[in-house]
């Protein structure tokens, strides 16, 4: 394919910088990857990751081997820069661009005039023309295009999604656009760096405020008798309705955060985000409520856990619900056995003797209380007979 990119650099070498520089690389393109972190620098250069993402070893192994992809941990010069480093919050839920400005300090002693910079970090309305203010004063192409990749899914979304291109100038989108069409296959979208901004943090809200209305409604239903997953079942089926599912909270790194960078931007008009929020992260707190209530009336309890995750079917415990439930219990000294098919072991805050990760059968054959946070495959294949005897606080509705 005809492209004006020949070597492009990619700041932040995570789950979206790297899958970044790794389909570009396979697609033709130079690609510098440049991370603070020196054992990722090592990993990558041996055709290897530090992260965990399917199919991604593989195309990082053959973009390494190839020569078209390297790590390094000092910037050099490239026709364009995509910046993909983490913006979390710091007190308050205000949002902490101290990575995005690091990023672009770092990169500007090998900026020359005419490179394309591209911001991808998910980060609050304004940040695109901050960016602007830390680079040097020269004619750059500056623009904004979030990620919106699935975890678990990276590389077939990463390539089919539409891309949305917000340009500081319609020529920064449009040199944009340029270089996602070498790889996605998905449309590229281009409006102004504030509108994508806002875009990507609306996509995040929307599944916040929808997850939250769930959540709220499992909570109603328990006081009223109803059982929350028929009732949403039922629900679903009008035309016109489409609730998704109570869980035990809301983890990962976008969806918990991404809604309080609008909160902190328009706090006056942002009531019902903020409130969506707040619903879901008293969700866990429930959850420890219904548990301890359980267990007020057994001796000496064992508690099976099953899921640490913060989602499905992968291993990420990342800002997990499950964990910080487990976690509350086993610092109440509440005997757990613990079944996380997707790790090998506990992690270190769970290494505590009344603490053992277990099997499915021996959980189901020990445990005075079943506690089921995450809605992992696996489980539903658990045998309801044996279900039948054991008390079971289910948060995900895999029994229902
Ligand atoms: N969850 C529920 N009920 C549901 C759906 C999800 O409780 O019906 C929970 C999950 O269990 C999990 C959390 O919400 O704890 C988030 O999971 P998710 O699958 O909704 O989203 P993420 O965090 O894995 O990825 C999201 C995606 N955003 C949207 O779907 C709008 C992804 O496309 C983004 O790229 C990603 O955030 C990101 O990086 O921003």
């Amino acid at each position: 394919m005809k492209h004006p990119f020949k070597k492009v650099s990619v700041i932040g070498l995570g789950y979206i910088g790297l899958p970044t520089a790794a389909i570009l690389a396979t697609h033709g393109v130079e690609v510098v990857g440049v991370d603070v972190n020196k054992h990722a620098i090592d990993t990558i250069n041996q055709g290897k990751i530090h992260i965990v993402e399917p199919d991604l070893d593989a195309m990082v192994h053959s973009a390494v081997m190839s020569g078209m992809l390297k790590a390094v941990l000092k910037p050099e010069k490239a026709e364009a820069f995509i910046i993909a480093v983490p913006t979390p919050f710091k007190e308050g839920h205000k949002p902490d661009l101290s990575y995005i400005e690091a990023a672009a300090k770092s990169i500007a002693p090998v900026l020359e005039p005419g490179n394309l910079i591209i911001l991808e970090s998910t980060s609050p309305v304004g940040t695109t023309e901050k960016l602007a203010d830390w680079l040097p004063k020269i004619d750059l192409d500056i623009a904004y295009c979030p990620e919106r990749v699935l975890p678990g899914h990276i590389l077939r979304e990463i390539v089919g999604n539409d891309r949305v291109v917000g340009g500081l100038t319609p020529k920064s989108a449009e040199r944009a656009k340029q270089l996602y069409q070498i790889f996605v296959k998905g449309e590229c979208l281009t409006t102004d760096a504030r509108t994508a901004e806002m875009t990507k943090l609306t996509e995040n809200s929307f599944r916040d405020v929808n997850i939250a209305f769930a959540n709220e409604l499992s909570m109603i239903c328990d006081e009223l008798n109803i059982n929350v997953w028929e009732l949403i079942r039922l629900a679903n089926r009008h035309p016109r309705v489409n609730i998704l599912q109570p869980g035990p909270g809301v983890g990962g790194h976008c969806i918990a955060v991404d809604p309080w960078f609008i909160v902190d931007s328009a706090p006056n008009v942002s009531r019902l985000i903020k409130t969506a929020r707040e619903v879901n992260d008293s969700k866990p707190h429930y959850v420890l409520a219904q548990v301890k209530e359980k267990l007020k009336k057994m001796k000496n309890p064992k508690v099976a856990c099953l899921g640490l995750s913060f989602k499905a079917d992968i291993d990420d415990i990342r800002e997990s619900p499950a964990l910080e439930i487990v976690e509350h219990l086993a610092k109440e000294k509440v005997d757990l056995l613990v079944v996380e098919p997707h790790l090998e072991t506990l992690p270190k805050t769970l290494q505590l003797p009344h603490v053992k990760m277990t099997s499915i059968d021996e959980a189901m054959q020990s445990a005075d209380l079943i506690v089921l946070l995450v809605n992992h495959r696996k489980f539903s294949h658990i045998d309801r007979s044996l279900l039948r005897a054991i008390p079971i606080i289910d948060t995900r509705g895999v029994f229902a």
